[in-house]
């Protein structure tokens, strides 16, 4: 299976999900319960979009891996999987905010080998292949993205979100307060496929956040690599769900140090 082929299944299946979530969204009236806190939301339209997505991979794959944010979970046999966030962004979503996202990524032994992320209300679809660059599709066309060259941290647009517990939030929030400073501007979309999009589009010069699900990152910081963005752990790491840093190279290991140092403050 050449990785483009999984390229193309990820971006069909974005765009299948995303236009029954959004129409679900226009047409009905929406269900939304609770996981891991009284903020961390859940609606009809994450589950359905996500059983939609598993149907069509078992369909289209039926040895694949699975593995989604609503609880798919499949064992594979043919040494790729698939990691799915069927909405996220999912208060943007209860809110009727732009910018939620449908990301979907394959896996194989090497790691990320594709990925997607459509962004319905945009109707942008970002994707990548390992190795072979990022692009953006729109009704008007499809061109390559690049990351930003920014190099100098107090003119760097960053863009970051908070944790699900009160009190991870007010940490992550304390840190902010020290960090804002040293740096042009924050920015709070809502939903962390969408931020990596935004990196790797030079549309903010970097991301960060902790405590997201393997789903949450794995299109993105693919598509963010293969635009020239640097990616890892605040210390030097390979990016993670606890803890993933995105930026123009030449800004990363100021941002990252900043980071840091506005922890430290705290300590
Ligand atoms: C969201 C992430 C976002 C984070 C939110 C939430 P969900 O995922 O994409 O970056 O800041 O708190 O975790 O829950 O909407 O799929």
């Amino acid at each position: 299976m050449l990785l483009t082929e999984l390229r193309d299944i990820a971006a069909r299946l974005a765009l299948e999900a995303g236009a029954l979530a959004a129409a679900g969204r226009r047409d009905q009236p929406i269900v939304a319960g609770t996981k891991s806190t009284g903020t961390d939301m859940v609606t009809q339209f994450d589950r359905a979009a996500e059983e939609h997505i598993v149907g069509r991979l078992r369909e289209l794959r039926p040895h694949d891996a699975i593995v989604g944010e609503e609880g798919s979970s499949t064992i594979g046999t043919s040494g790729v999987g698939w990691l799915i966030d069927p909405i996220d962004g999912t208060t943007n979503f209860l809110y009727d905010l732009p910018g939620w996202a449908v990301s979907i990524a394959a896996v194989d032994h090497h790691g990320t080998a594709a990925g997607a992320v459509h962004v319905p209300s945009s109707g942008e679809l970002f994707t990548a292949v390992r190795g072979e660059g990022a692009f953006l599709t729109t009704d008007r066309g499809t061109t390559r993205l690049r990351c930003s060259e920014q190099a100098d941290l107090a003119t760097a647009l960053v863009a970051t979100g908070f944790g699900y517990a009160p009190e991870r939030r007010t940490r992550q929030a304390v840190r902010l307060t020290r960090l804002i400073g040293t740096i042009r501007d924050i920015r709070r979309f809502g939903a962390a496929s969408v931020d990596l999009c935004h990196v790797a589009a030079g549309r903010v010069d970097g991301y960060f956040e902790e405590g997201l699900g393997p789903w949450d990152l794995a299109a993105g910081e693919l598509i963010a690599r293969e635009a020239g963005c640097r990616s890892g752990d605040f210390r030097g790491g390979a990016a993670r769900p606890e803890e993933i840093l995105v930026a123009a190279p030449a800004l990363f290991d100021a941002l990252a140090t900043a980071i840091l140092s506005a922890d430290a403050a705290d300590s």
